[in-house]
This record gives structure tokens, sequence and C-alpha cells, in this order.
């Protein structure tokens, strides 16, 4: 991990295995995220080499049964969980192959920003197995149930475009260039009130899965709560004496 400011910049360093995640690098990540430095207020995760990640290391496959198969997948969930519902917002550099468990990692990040190398696909379904690091929950929120089964029944590889076109990443950038941007992206997020950030992370995604007038109450409690901050009212004040920057035309 590299502390750049504010920014805890993250890299996936087993490039002669395409990142392929074995225990260690899933505990390690669990590890980072879960004690990230105070002055950390965004993440970035990439991956060093030619590809972002080749999902599980499956040389370590062979040796589990059924009933560790359920304890390795819960310790997935619990590393995924550390970076989804953690206490930063984090951003994904993607580039090269995102598949199977390199997937379900950048789909536990809060923004993907993915350079014109990378392919996406989910070789569990070929491999006779199945995802296990959170996938089937987390990769239908981004691209729907329909497009996920098909991916995993015909082994369908997206490309970069495609990718961005259905959701799997929110930007599309030239190549090489993923790791700049989603650290610049992160250093902008870095600078958000803390309750903004806290509310996106945590309330956004349960409100979305609540029932309307759940949902509608929810809201109401973490809006008021957020615009009490004295953050809060410090940079309406700043937007109101013409201090902070207005929104500009795209
Ligand atoms: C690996 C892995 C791996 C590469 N586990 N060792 N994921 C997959 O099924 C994807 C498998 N990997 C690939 O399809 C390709 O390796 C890539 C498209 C990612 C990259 O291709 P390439 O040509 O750049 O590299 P390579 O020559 O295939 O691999 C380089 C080395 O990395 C080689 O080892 P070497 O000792 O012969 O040099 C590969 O064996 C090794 N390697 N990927 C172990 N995944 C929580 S459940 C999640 C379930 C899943 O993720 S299943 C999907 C697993």
């Amino acid at each position: 991990m590299d502390i750049q400011g504010q920014v805890a910049v993250v890299g996936l360093s087993r490039p002669t295995k395409r990142n392929a995640l074995n225990d260690g690098l899933v505990e390690a990540l669990r590890d980072v995220f879960q004690n990230l430095p105070t002055e950390v207020a965004a993440a970035v995760i990439h991956g060093q080499g030619e590809h972002f990640c080749a999902g599980l290391d499956l040389s370590e496959l062979k040796e589990r049964d059924a009933g560790a198969g359920v304890l390795h997948s819960r310790s997935w969930h619990v590393a995924l969980n550390a970076i989804e519902q953690g206490r930063v917002p984090v951003v994904a550099a993607l580039h090269g192959a995102v598949v199977g468990g390199g997937l379900e990692l950048a789909s536990a990040c809060h923004i993907r920003v993915a350079d014109e190398s990378t392919f996406y696909a989910l070789p569990e379904g070929t491999r006779g197995i199945f995802v296990g690091g959170g996938g089937s929950v987390r990769i239908p929120k981004l691209i729907g149930a329909a497009r996920m089964t098909d991916m995993m029944l015909t082994g369908r590889v997206y490309n970069a475009q495609d990718g961005e076109r259905i959701g799997l990443a929110q930007y599309l950038v030239p190549v090489g260039d993923a790791l700049s941007h989603a650290i610049t992206l992160a250093t902008r997020i870095a600078t958000n009130a803390p309750l903004t950030n806290f509310a996106l992370m945590h309330a956004l995604p349960r409100i979305a899965e609540q029932a309307a007038d759940h949902g509608f109450f929810t809201e109401a409690l973490i809006s008021s709560i957020a615009q009490a901050d004295p953050q809060a009212k410090a940079r309406v004040n700043a937007f109101l004496q013409g201090k902070a920057a207005k929104v500009t035309k795209a």
C-alpha cells in the first residue's frame, strides 16, 4: 500500500500469476481495508503487471472439500465486505483480465475505471464451479441476473467498451490511464464531507433494497443527519457566498 495524500493506493502484486487471489492475498486485502490509517479518506485498488486479476488461485482449489469450501467463500465475503462496507470509498482501476474472483473484487468497489485493454469474464461456469466471493450478490446489481447468467453459462467475454455500456465500469479511459484516473477520482472523493461518503457507502445500498416506504423514511433520516453536520453548513454557505464551485455543463 502506498499513501498519496489522503488516498491509499493498494496494488495486487502477484503479476507472474496474473494477480490470482490465493488465501494470503485475500487475507492481506481484508487486513489492509480493516486497518486503513486514519488520514486515509479514499482508496484505489489496482493490479500490477498485464492484468487486474485472474480470480481465484485455482491451484488452491483442488485441496478443498465442501466444508473447507464454505469457509473459504466466507473468508472472501469478509475481505470484500471490508472493502465495500469499510470506512472509505474505493475506486478500482481495471486493465487486462478482470475475471472470476477478479470481477467479484472489482464489483465490491464503489467505482470502476477501466482502460481499453480490459476484458471481463466469469469462467467459473466453464470450470464447473460457482462464484464464491459475493459475485452472485453484487454482479447482478451492476448488470442484471440475465447477463451474469449468460456470462457463466456460455463463457461470454465482454470487452472494455461493452463492459462500460452494460455497467461493469462507470469510466472508460485510454490504455494505461486507469490508475491515474482512479487516483484523480479518489483524490476528489477524499475532499467530500465524511458523512456524505458514509451515506453513499452505507445508506444508499440499503435504501435501494428497501421497500419504497421504508426507503423514503431511511432517506429522510440520513439526509437530516448529513445536513445537520457542520461541514454541510459550511459548504452550503460557501456556495451562497460565491466561494464554492458551480456545477458546470459536461
Ligand atoms: C493462474 C491463474 C489462476 C493465471 N489461478 N494460476 N480464473 C480463471 O479461470 C482465469 C484463469 N486465467 C486465465 O484465463 C489467464 O491466465 C489470463 C487470461 C488471466 C491471463 O492470461 P495470460 O496469457 O496473460 O497468462 P497465463 O500464461 O495464462 O498465466 C500466467 C501464469 O499465471 C501461469 O502460471 P505458470 O506457472 O505457468 O507461469 C498460470 O497458470 C497462472 N495463472 N490465472 C492460478 N486463476 C471466490 S470464488 C472465485 C472463483 C474464480 O475466480 S474461478 C475463475 C478463476
